[in-house]
């Protein structure tokens, strides 16, 4: 399976979507799966939410190969309508946002070579079916990507994408759900990943903050790097109830003049649930690249 590409260049959904040609997956590639797909269970196991491992039931997904997406979307479309589309990478944020509103996630159809394990620069099979879809069985957390998808389109017409992506970094991709024995994983960048998966929950470095819409919408991050600070959600029905009923486009123009917070520094009205130890990233040059 050749390596993936964004396709930024496509306008339309249809120009994004692709076939999965399952049958023409190597040995390889299916090795490559089950490799990941076993290591990352067991480091998932006490570290992420009952609720992802629940999903992962629903799915029925197991590690033995690839996934077909047309079987594995029989039960996708059984718990929530929602249904994963093939796609060759990253697509250009309009489809992308068109697609999440129509209940569809679009999730890369290649997956990494062996030499890449531990890391890619681009979203493969493993990131978007093993980190994203899951979840996507909850239906109050389906509910939370629909409304982020349809958020999406006036965002764009707002210039309020870069705080939306804010949203998707500290919730969707990586974001913390308090639990009994304290906060866990769902966000799909921290499920999928071997390393972050154990630096998020174990490792004292990081902040745990209660999530609050405007800290996040204001906080920047940094892409090629674990995170200084988690935001951690009650549940999936509050972060739902949190995000959608307040209008974005009257936030976006509240927020824009106001500074950028840093995920490096807590504020003073932060719910801080651990304060990190600061530890990890205490050698990063004065200036990393600049927080987005
Ligand atoms: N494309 N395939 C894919 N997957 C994503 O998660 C994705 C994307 N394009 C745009 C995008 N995410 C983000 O820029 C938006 O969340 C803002
Ligand atoms: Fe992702």
């Amino acid at each position: 399976m050749s390596a993936g590409h964004a396709v930024l260049n496509a306008k339309t959904v249809d120009e994004c979507i692709v076939d999965q040609n399952w049958d023409q997956y190597s040995p390889e590639d299916h090795d490559t799966w089950n490799k990941l797909f076993s290591r990352q269970v067991s480091t998932l196991k006490g570290r992420a939410c009952d609720e992802y491992f629940e999903s992962l039931r629903v799915l029925g997904l197991t590690g033995e190969t690839i996934p077909d997406f047309e079987k594995m979307n029989k039960s996708l479309r059984a718990a929530t309508g929602w249904e994963v589309v093939p796609v060759q990478g990253l697509i250009p944020s309009r489809p992308f946002f068109s697609m999440l509103a129509n209940k569809q996630f679009p999730a890369g159809n290649f997956i990494r070579k062996p030499e890449e394990l531990d890391y890619l620069e681009e979203p493969d099979i493993f990131h978007d079916v093993f980190g994203h879809v899951p979840l996507l069985t909850h239906p109050a957390y389906a509910d939370y990507m629909l409304a982020y998808g349809r958020a999406g389109h006036d965002a764009m017409e707002n210039k309020g994408v870069k705080f939306l992506a804010r949203l998707n970094w500290y919730t969707i991709e990586f974001g913390l759900i308090n639990s009994a024995d304290g906060p866990k994983i769902y966000g799909a960048g921290i499920v999928s990943s071997y390393g972050e998966a154990k630096y998020a929950i174990d490792n004292p470095s990081s902040n745990h903050i209660g999530f609050d819409l405007e800290r996040v919408l204001r906080t920047g991050y940094y892409i090629d790097d674990l995170q200084a600070s988690y935001f951690v959600v009650d549940s999936f029905e509050k972060l739902f109830e949190e995000c959608i009923e307040r209008p974005f486009v009257p936030l976006y123009e509240e927020l824009r003049d106001k500074p950028q917070l840093s995920p490096f520094v807590l504020e003073d009205d932060d719910n801080v649930i651990r304060k990190g130890s600061g530890e990890y990233w205490k050698d990063f040059p004065a200036i990393k690249t600049k927080l987005k």
